[in-house]
């Protein structure tokens, strides 16, 4: 095939992960001319195009070389590997993104009884995903009925097509419309930036290498959070052995009161509620918890 000197980017048309994708990418400064409902916009500022497709198609343009990059949910790209990506070099997850998150669950009716794997002998499973199911039982050592669906997977017990069912779940509400009880998770999954194992080193492996850099930084961003909380002296140590990790606080006089400090921690990643309660119990309060936009060390 020809070589490109512009990298192509594959992302989802329309569905979940189409503003998400968006929006990781805008962020890394990219942004492009045409509109949404063409299939190919044009990469303005850098030399980064987008092809705009469903997302079952993605893995596939990137095997082919059609792409040099996609941005895809988990699911998708291990159930190509485990299926239609049997001929091809194998794909890479190259950067997980931190958004699309679901898990692929084995879900039964509220009323059947379900100890582990062994629970489905015998039984027939309706799936979109008869891959990573199929792994998943054969791995188990558990013999039962793949039922390949294209789609309304959660009905299948309900019509008497299958006992049980393989989906995608992320509230789980669809689940509990239907009646139907998560019992295993087979895979925990958000969207990432998947491509070949091995990345173009022509004049596209740049602009790859400085892709990846401002991922790392939007991606380091969007996940930290700044702590800001008050404690006593006294309570300082306890107080800061329970921060999420991150680099060394900052600590700040509070006028008036020589014995409280403020304190004003960079971590790494969400801060629960149940985080909170412990460091409010080792000392700390007035805690606030903010959004950070953007970093430069
Ligand atoms: O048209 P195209 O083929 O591109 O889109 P699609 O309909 O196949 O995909 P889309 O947009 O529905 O999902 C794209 C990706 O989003 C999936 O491959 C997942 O990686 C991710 N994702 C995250 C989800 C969900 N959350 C999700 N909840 N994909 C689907 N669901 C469905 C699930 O199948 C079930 O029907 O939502 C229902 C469950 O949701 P809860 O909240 O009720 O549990
Ligand atoms: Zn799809």
């Amino acid at each position: 095939m020809k070589t490109r000197d512009r990298l192509r980017i594959a992302m989802q048309k329309s569905g979940r992960l189409t503003e998400p994708a968006l929006d990781v990418l805008k962020r890394c400064g990219l942004t492009f001319r045409q509109s949404r409902d063409k299939l190919f916009c044009f990469g303005e500022g850098e030399p980064v195009d987008l092809l705009l497709v469903r997302d079952d198609d993605i893995p596939g343009l990137i095997e082919q070389g059609v792409c040099d990059l996609g941005i895809v949910g988990r699911n998708v790209l291990d159930e190509f590997s485990l299926t239609t990506g049997v001929d091809g070099a194998p794909l890479k997850e190259w950067r997980p993104l931190g958004f699309g998150r679901c898990r692929l669950s084995v879900a039964v009716p509220q009323e059947m009884a379900y100890e582990n794997a062994t629970s489905l002998a015998g039984q027939r499973i309706a799936t979109s995903y008869p891959g990573l199911l199929g792994k998943w039982l054969r791995d188990a050592g558990v013999d039962a009925q793949v039922v390949t669906l294209a789609g309304s997977v959660e009905i299948a017990p309900k019509l008497g097509t299958a006992d049980a069912i393989c989906d995608l779940v992320q509230s789980g509400g669809t689940l509990v419309a239907n009646q139907l009880r998560e019992v295993d998770v087979l895979l925990e999954s958000e969207a990432v930036l998947a491509g070949p194992a091995t990345l173009p080193t022509d004049e596209r492996g740049d602009m790859l290498e400085l892709l990846f850099k401002r991922l790392d930084g939007v991606i380091q961003v969007s996940e930290s959070r700044l702590l800001l909380l008050q404690t006593s002296r006294g309570n300082l140590e306890a107080v800061t052995r329970l921060l999420p990790g991150g680099p060394q606080p900052t600590l700040l006089p509070v006028a008036g009161q020589p014995d409280q400090l403020m304190l004003q921690a960079l971590c790494a990643g969400e801060v629960s509620w149940r985080q909170l309660e412990e460091i409010k119990k080792a000392g700390a309060r007035e805690m606030f918890v903010l959004p950070v936009e953007k970093m430069l060390a």
